[in-house]
């Protein structure tokens, strides 16, 4: 499934009914900074197009997962995270599947988080 979804967040956010703060765009992509964050930076990328889970989105458009992919690192350049040469400071990609994965929203997005030393394992 890759149209708007009426009842979906993101595709209403992608829409433009809810106006997020965009770090970062492209004809494909959308960068915004999550509304709850857990980190100094906490970024979401998303597709424009609906794909409820990551497993979804690669097997319906693994061009677009891997567009998604070099978008969240050109994000954690753009916020100081990484350069193109060196992961340093580092950041995290995280991406929650399903409910034991912790997933709410169900329109895949990549968390890029960094700004602080980020402990492991997650909760
Ligand atoms: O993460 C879903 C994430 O979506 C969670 O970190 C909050 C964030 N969120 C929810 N609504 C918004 C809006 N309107 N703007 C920005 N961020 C939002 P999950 O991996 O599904 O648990």
């Amino acid at each position: 499934m890759s149209g708007p979804s009426s009842d979906c967040l993101f595709c209403r956010v992608v829409a433009g009914e809810i106006a997020p703060d965009v770090v970062r765009e492209t004809d494909r992509t959308l960068a915004f900074r999550d509304i709850s964050p857990q980190a100094p930076t906490h970024v979401l990328v998303v597709p424009r197009d609906h794909h409820p889970t990551i497993g979804a989105l690669t097997a319906a458009d693994p061009g677009l997962a891997a567009e998604l992919l070099a978008a969240a690192q050109a994000v954690a350049e753009q916020e100081g995270l990484a350069t193109a040469g060196s992961p340093e400071p580092g950041w995290r990609l995280v991406v929650n599947s399903g409910p034991d994965g912790g997933q709410t929203v169900h329109h895949v997005h990549l968390h890029v988080l960094g700004g602080r030393g980020l402990t492991w394992p997650p909760g």
